[in-house]
Parts: C-alpha cells; structure tokens; sequence
C-alpha cells in the first residue's frame, strides 16, 4: 500500500514509518519539524540521541534497502501544500499523527494553549478537506486519545461509541447509538473531542473512510526496526511537559531521583507499548473499513494501571523512593478505568504488557544515555489553574512559538 504519514518524524510516527515500510509498505513522510523546535523552546531536548531526520532516512536505506520519502509541510497552515501531496500521491492511507500532543505544553500559557487548538484542529481538518478536494479514497488513519472520554464514570468505556436508550417524539424508547461524551481534561485533549466531530461531519458528508485509534499512554522508546542501528534510535521525552509517566518513573530510577507521584497517584490510566503502536497502525491500514461505513473507532490501549502501582513497582525493582508531589493538573486525585478493546485484538493484535522484560530495556536506555539527563527540566511546571498557576508562572508566554 502506499501509506503518508503526517508527523513522521516524531515519537511514534517514526517507528511507524520503519515498521510500515519493513512490511513492504511505499512510505513517504510530512513533518514540520514542530516537535523538535519545541525542544528548542523548552530548552530539553530528548534523553535519546535522535539524529537529524535526512539521516535516518539515509541509514534506513543502508540498513535496509528501502526508501522513505518525505516532504516538508505544516498540515495546519499550508493546505496547497497538502492538497497537491495527496493528489500527486494517490495514497491508500493517510496515518494522522502531526499535533502537538503534550497535556502540560498544552496548558502552559495562553499562547500555547492557542497554538495547540490552531495546530491540531486546523491540521485535521485540513487534511480532511484536502482528501474530499482532490476526490481520493484514502483512509485516514487517526490517533486519537483514551482522554476524550475522560477516565472511568463507573462505565466500562466503550470503542468510541454508547448505546442509548431515549424516547421518541411519540413516547416509544428507542435505542442509539451516540459518540460516548466526551469530557476533556485539557486543552490538548478538548483539540482530539474536536477532532471526533470532524471525522463526524467528514464521514456522513463526503464518506471519508476513518479509523480513530483512542490510544492509552505510549511507554517504551525502541522497536524492532529502531534498534536496528543506533542512529535509527527513537526519541524518548522526559521532561516536565513532554515526558510521559511511565518512561519518566523508569528514567528517574536509572539517575537516581525520587518518583514524581502526582497527589497521591490514584489515577488510573491506559497503557500500551510502542511496538504495539507500530502493530496496531499496521492492522489499521491493512484493515479498512468499507465503503459507507461510519467512523471506526478502536481503543488502543493494552492495560489500564493507577500511577502510584507504576511508581510502587519501579522502587520495588530499584530501589528508589517516591515523592509524593502537589499535582500541577486539575484532574480527579483518583478514578477507576475499565476499556473495552477488543477490536484491534480481533484484527490480530497480541499484547505487551508491563510484565515483558522491555520494562528493562527502557531502564538500560536511561542507563545509558543518563549523561543527556538535564535535571532542572524534570519538576512538571505546567499548572492547569490560575491558582495553581500563581505559584511558578514564569515568562512562558513570551517565549517564540514552536511553528
Ligand atoms: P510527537 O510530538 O513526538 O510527534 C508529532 C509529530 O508531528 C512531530 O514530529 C511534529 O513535528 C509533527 N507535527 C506537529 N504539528 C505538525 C504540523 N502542523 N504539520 C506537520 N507536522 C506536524 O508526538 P507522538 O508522541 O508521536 O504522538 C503522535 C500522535 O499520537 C499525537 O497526535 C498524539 O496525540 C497521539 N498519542 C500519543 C501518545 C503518547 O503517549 N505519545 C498517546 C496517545 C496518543
Ligand atoms: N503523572 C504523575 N507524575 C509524572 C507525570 C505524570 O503522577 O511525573 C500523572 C499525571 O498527573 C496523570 C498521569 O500521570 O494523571 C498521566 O500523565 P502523562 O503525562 O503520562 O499522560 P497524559 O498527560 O495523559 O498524556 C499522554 C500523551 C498524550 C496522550 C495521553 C493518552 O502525552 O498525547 O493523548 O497520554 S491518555 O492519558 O490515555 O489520555
């Protein structure tokens, strides 16, 4: 198939782009470089070594023999851009990972709360709107977050979508199916409920084919086709905004520095690993849906785990304490999980879970790279609230933006 992947030069749109392409996928890649400008930004860039990225494209061909092509564009501002790629590409799917996916980044400022809603928005909807412009049949292929549902209610989440009961206009009960509610807990996520009304519209309008994979917490860094050669390596974020919590956990213990349990770490959320990412893009693209189908939603995630068990495991194997910090996010102190997620499992995916030894390979990466490790940028200073703002506001909002 050829396949475009729009961020493919980020955390998981790398890794995919090797796995597709070592499946015999034609790849080509968009990326704005927006990511790695926000490292500049933020002055933290990844623990990992990651190479510039006409130099993985030159050492995936070394290594393998294949050809990775990319294209400089910014899907959220150059729309001809766009629209000309899809039309000379005649791509059979369009993998969507190009937003600015960080929580904290997100709730920084008021700038880079508005950078986030005209990047993320903008760029979805530019692509859908390219897609219906040049008439093609592509599948887009979306990663979306298990947060646009919010975490729990009491209700086992279902794959995107709620039965309900309601009456009609004659009093009789009917049964629907809706868009279960969604219930943000940033502005990053609100950007991903805004999303799902796009491919909404775009789906009954023009019957643009869209899966939209509601994906848990990505932990690990390296897959098979990473590890091929170290200047393939993956990036691996671990600061305050970027950083996600299981990779920081692991990378604190490799340096030493006490676990950064927020509240009192009863929040419980979804995992998966990142070779299971790669796989469940691949059983995506391979499976599309057919014609007139509504959006197809998946949960992608493997597990569900409260943050302090996470923090509690990693100082059992280590040996490092865990300090109970003031939680900078206005989220609930604690919740319980319960996902539905069958159908990428019914498309053939085979779980990772947290008992695989790659909990190890991440903590040896750390290990090895621990040198990179800029402590100052570890503490997260992202507060959701004025009042929780108070306390640390800086100068962020005069800093340039990352476009
Ligand atoms: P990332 O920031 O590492 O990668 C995103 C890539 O998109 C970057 O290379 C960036 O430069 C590029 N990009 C952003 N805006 C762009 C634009 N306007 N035009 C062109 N390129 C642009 O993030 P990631 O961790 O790889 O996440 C990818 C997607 O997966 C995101 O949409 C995110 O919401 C979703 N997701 C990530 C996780 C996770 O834990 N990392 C979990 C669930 C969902
Ligand atoms: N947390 C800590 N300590 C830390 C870091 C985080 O206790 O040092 C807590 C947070 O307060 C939060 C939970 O861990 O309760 C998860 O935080 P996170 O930063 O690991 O993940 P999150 O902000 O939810 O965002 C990440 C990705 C995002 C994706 C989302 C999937 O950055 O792109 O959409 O996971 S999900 O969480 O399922 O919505």
């Amino acid at each position: 198939m050829r396949v475009l992947i729009l961020g493919g030069d980020g955390f998981c749109g790398w890794p995919t782009s090797l796995h597709l392409s070592a499946c015999g996928h034609d790849v080509d890649i968009v990326d704005n470089f927006a990511r790695r400008m926000a490292d500049v930004e933020l002055e933290a860039g990844p623990l990992t070594p990651i190479r510039p990225l006409g130099e993985r494209l030159a050492v995936w061909r070394e290594v393998s023999g294949r050809e990775i092509g990319f294209h400089r564009v910014d899907v959220a501002q150059e729309y001809e851009l766009l629209r000309d790629l899809l039309a000379r590409g005649r791509y059979d799917a369009v993998v969507h990972f190009a937003e600015q996916r960080a929580a904290p980044f997100s709730m920084k400022s008021p700038r880079h709360k508005r950078y986030t809603v005209d990047n993320n928005v903008n760029a979805t909807h530019n692509l859908l709107a390219a897609i219906v412009d040049v008439g093609a049949d592509t599948h887009v292929v979306h990663l979306g977050t298990m947060g646009v549902y919010g975490y729990g209610g009491g209700l086992s989440i279902p794959e995107g979508y709620l039965k309900i009961r309601v009456e009609d206009a004659s009093g009789a009960e009917v049964e629907q199916e809706i868009l279960f509610p969604a219930s943000p807990g940033s502005v990053y996520h609100l950007t991903k409920t805004m999303d799902q009304l796009a491919f909404a519209f775009y789906n009954k309008n023009d019957a643009v084919k869209v899966t939209d994979l509601h994906q848990g917490i990505v932990w690990g860094t390296q897959t098979a086709e990473t590890r091929l050669d170290e200047r393939l390596i993956n990036r691996f974020d671990y600061d305050g905004d970027y950083g996600t919590v299981l990779n920081r956990f692991l990378m604190q213990a490799a340096i030493g520095y006490p676990l950064t349990v927020h509240g009192t770490g009863g929040q419980t959320r979804a995992f998966i690993h990142i070779q299971d990412t790669v796989r469940c893009i691949q059983l995506a693209i391979e499976h599309p849906p057919s014609d007139g189908d509504r959006v197809r939603i998946f949960n992608q995630a493997t597990e569900t785990h409260r943050v302090i068990d996470l923090a509690e495991l990693v100082s059992r194997q280590t040996g490092i304490d865990i300090d109970l910090v003031d939680n900078p996010r206005n989220e609930a102190p604690e919740n319980d999980l319960v996902v539905e997620a069958r159908g990428l499992i019914d498309l053939g995916l085979n779980p990772i879970t947290l008992e695989h030894d790659l909990l190890n390979e991440v903590m040896d990466i750390a290990v090895r790279y621990r040198d990179r490790c800029d402590t100052d940028k570890i503490p997260a200073r992202s507060r959701w609230t004025k009042d929780r703002h108070a306390a640390t506001s800086g100068d962020a909002d005069r800093a340039p933006l990352p476009a």
